[in-house]
């Protein structure tokens, strides 16, 4: 199954595999996404790095729905369906992927849905969207909710000594390095003007600002969100030796920030659509923060 390459007239380009929906490269001009040497790219399980798209569940799942779902759910394991078409709409060039129960689907997960997942390049930004509609047919009071979660995994390819994300201070956050299950350790607030990550993180902030910046002395990208009240800030650090897919030393080069609805779970009613957005872009004079 070849990969989508999306180009832009300005010399960008992004890369996409309908497995998983999965962007593995985001070149603006310069490659901004960190993807392991050792990632499996045979459609045999998730890309180690890019985008991974993370729906209906983020982490081990909780809910009675996703018993039988593995970690993140299925969306960044399944086969993705493309309509050829690359769209041209002023000065960007996207493309929509879907997703729609299939057997394999069906038989750990017994809600109707349909997923579209869209990827807008621009000059020196990249935006996706998941759109999560529910295709119940049901007309029952209470309405038949379908209740998920949704994230961007971002794997940002940055000197993970030195990178700081802002702005997080002041935020309840949950330490997922001391607890096995986020929702039975205590929160703490970040004191930090600048999160960085020397050490093993893996911090769920909930209720954040929706606009993020990663930043290094050189270099950076923002974050800006819609509908994504939750932000994840992932590096393992040594824990990352244990990988199989994590080329050695790999997590000295990335930070994963990641925007999603992670804490509690979304619900539309039959019918409706859910639309979580981000929007990456270069910064070209990154601002330096010191703790
Ligand atoms: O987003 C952070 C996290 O939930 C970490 O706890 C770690 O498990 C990471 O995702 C990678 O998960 P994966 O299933 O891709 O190995």
């Amino acid at each position: 199954m070849s990969n989508i390459v999306l180009r832009h007239p300005k010399g960008s380009s992004a890369e996409i595999m309908l497995y998983g929906a999965t962007i593995v490269s985001w070149k603006s001009p310069s490659e901004r996404l960190f993807v392991s040497a050792t990632a499996v790219r045979d459609g045999s399980k998730p890309v180690r790095g890019g985008i991974p798209v993370v729906f209906p569940c983020f982490g081990p799942p909780a809910h009675p729905e996703h018993a039988k779902l593995p970690q993140h759910g299925f969306a960044r394991s399944s086969d993705w369906s493309w309509d050829n078409i690359i769209k041209e709409e002023g000065d960007y060039v996207s493309i929509t992927l879907t997703l729609d129960p299939t057997p394999s689907i069906a038989a750990v997960y017994k809600r109707q849905f349909h997923l579209r997942f869209v990827v807008t390049l621009g000059e020196d930004d990249l935006s996706t969207e998941l759109h999560v509609k529910n295709t119940s047919a049901s007309t029952e009071y209470p309405p038949d909710f379908l209740e998920f979660q949704a994230l961007f995994h971002n794997y940002v390819l940055a000197p993970a000594n030195e990178v700081l994300v802002t702005p997080l201070q002041n935020l309840s956050y949950f330490d997922k390095t001391e607890s096995t299950e986020e929702g039975k350790s205590s929160p703490k607030i970040e004191k930090r003007a600048g999160v960085d990550v020397r050490k093993f993180t893996d911090s769920v902030y909930e209720n954040a600002p929706g606009s993020y910046e990663v930043t290094w002395p050189g270099g950076g990208v923002a974050i800006k969100t819609t509908n994504l009240k939750d932000v994840v800030v992932w590096n393992p650090a040594e824990t990352g030796s244990k990988m199989g897919d994590m080329e050695k030393g790999g997590w000295e080069k990335f930070v994963c920030v990641e925007p999603g609805h992670v804490r509690g779970y979304e619900r539309v009613a039959p019918g409706i659509t859910w639309v979580g957005k981000q929007v990456i872009s270069v910064v070209h004079n990154a601002r330096r923060h010191q703790n």
